[in-house]
């Protein structure tokens, strides 16, 4: 199959899961489109070519030719829009879109759209098991990872559908121009991608795009900066880890020596129900359930799966006692505000001190604001991955720092620090693609790795 191509012809840029998502939309519609991508071996090649036969697609560059030829670019959330090729043909006129934009235009069901920089994935797994318990039919993916996540696109070819859950990026939200969500919330903004935005402004004008058109708008009361900025956003509610102020407002009751999670003036559950570890989920755990409240999901199920639910992989996973060591696998820790957190949610339950192994790519962060969390509950950090140096220049004397070059290595000199009582955690406050495939990758090595100690 040789695809004619017309003047209208899309460009895709980026070829990988999204790329392949987008192929696969074009395609069914009969629209010509071309794939183009930077890398010589992208990770969707083998299935594209498979899929698409003959399909046009150019490796190695973007070819400035083929962006200026384009009726529309549609592009990936890992390339930029800042991307010297990318922005000069805008500045000539072509136009944009991404995959999300795209959806929204199509999608004919009610949409949750969740960002923050995080609890994403918990808190749109969670609504997801939450529409599950009382029968609607949903569909959850986009930046979300895993086998029960998909590409927004792909998710529009998976049956009929009662309610759409989308996990975005501020990559995703930049290239989206009206969303038109149901429900909408950032949950919590702190510093992340500072390689590929200029100031936190801008990260935060990214993930503000969410907003657009809302019907219903979530706010973290905790959180300034998950206000929308637009004031013309839609019915209001809000979530925080005080007092519920109105009818419309999620927070917590002490009572009678019980922590309650209400709406307004209902008790729905005692947080000691939650069957998550640390504050961060009660707040995660409020989110969930008043996304679900705007979507019509009855309480009482929505509290069955807060009882039931233990977490995602990755995420502050218990893994194993050893000697009594227990070992946590926080591998989605991938910037400085989740990695806080880890060490606070596993400091609450550890007797002893944390041996903390860190490291990867720092994504320019400030990593001070670790400090703190550092000296009072961490005894030794394992430095791993490419900005080992700048983590240990800013570590100093505030505690004590171990090497290694592979994470067999780290789990070997975490678990040799560490004495009963104690919690070996990693959580890496850095991205994984110096070592590693993904974050998930790596919690698997760390994994495998802690298995293996005896
Ligand atoms: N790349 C190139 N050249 C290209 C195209 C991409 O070098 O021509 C590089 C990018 O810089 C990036 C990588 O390839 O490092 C992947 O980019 P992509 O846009 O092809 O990624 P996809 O495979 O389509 O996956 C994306 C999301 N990844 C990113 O935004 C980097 C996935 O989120 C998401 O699950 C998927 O779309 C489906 O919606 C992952 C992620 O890491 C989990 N997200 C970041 C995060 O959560 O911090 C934002
Ligand atoms: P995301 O999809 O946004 O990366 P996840 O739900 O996968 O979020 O959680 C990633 C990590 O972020 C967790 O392991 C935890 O350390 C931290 N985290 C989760 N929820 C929160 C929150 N509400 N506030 C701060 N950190 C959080």
């Amino acid at each position: 199959m040789t695809q004619a191509m017309d003047k209208k012809h899309a460009v895709i840029v980026g070829l990988g899961k999204t790329g392949l998502s987008c192929a696969r939309y074009f395609h069914a519609r009969g629209r010509s489109f071309k794939v183009i991508d930077s890398r010589f071996s992208p990770p969707a090649l083998a299935e594209f070519e498979t899929e698409f036969p003959g399909a046009v697609i150019e490796l190695g560059g973007f070819s400035q030719e083929a962006l200026l030829q384009a009726g529309e670019i549609v592009l990936s959330p890992g390339i930029s829009l800042q991307t010297p090729e990318i922005a000069f043909a805008i500045s000539q006129g072509v136009p944009v879109t991404g995959d999300i934009d795209i959806f929204s235009h199509e999608v004919d069901a009610p949409v949750i759209a969740v960002t923050g920089s995080n609890g994403k994935s918990t808190v749109v797994t969670l609504v997801s098991e939450m529409a599950r318990q009382v029968g609607i039919r949903v569909a959850v993916g986009g930046n979300l990872d895993g086998r029960a996540s998909m590409p927004a696109l792909d998710l529009l070819r998976s049956g009929e559908r009662d309610l759409y859950i989308l996990e975005l990026s501020s990559f995703q939200l930049e290239t989206t121009t009206r969303l038109n969500a149901e429900v909408a919330v950032i949950l919590n903004l702190s510093e992340d991608h500072l390689d590929r935005y200029a100031s936190m402004q801008d990260y935060a004008a990214a993930k503000q795009r969410i907003f657009i058109g809302a019907r219903q708008v979530l706010v973290n009361r905790d959180d300034s900066a998950s206000e929308p900025w637009l004031k013309e956003s839609g019915r209001r509610w809000t979530y925080g880890m005080n007092e519920a102020v109105d009818e419309q407002a999620y927070g917590l009751l002490y009572r009678d020596g019980e922590t309650w999670l209400m709406r307004g003036s209902n008790r729905l559950m005692p947080t000691r129900e939650i069957n998550l570890l640390g504050r961060h989920n009660v707040s995660n755990a409020m989110a969930a359930l008043a996304l679900g409240h705007a979507v019509g999901i009855p309480d009482s199920a929505m509290v069955t799966t807060l009882r039931e639910f233990a977490g995602l992989p990755h995420r502050c996973q218990l893994l194993r006692n050893l000697r009594g060591v227990d070992y946590y696998n926080d591998s989605k820790g991938t910037n400085v505000g989740a990695t806080l957190v880890a060490i606070e949610s596993v400091a609450e339950r550890t007797r002893g001190e944390i041996v903390l192994i860190a490291g990867g790519i720092g994504k320019d962060a400030d990593f001070s604001p670790l400090l703190p969390a550092l000296e009072s509950y961490v005894k030794r950090v394992v430095l791993i991955g490419r900005d080992a140096d700048k983590l240990a220049r800013l570590i100093g004397s505030r505690a004590d720092i171990m090497r290694a070059t592979t994470m067999e290595e780290a789990v070997a000199e975490a678990a040799s620090s560490a004495v009963d009582g104690d919690a070996v955690l990693l959580s890496p406050a850095c991205a994984s693609f110096d070592m590693f495939k993904d974050f998930a990758h790596r919690g698997r090595v760390f994994a495998a790795a802690v298995e293996a100690l005896q």
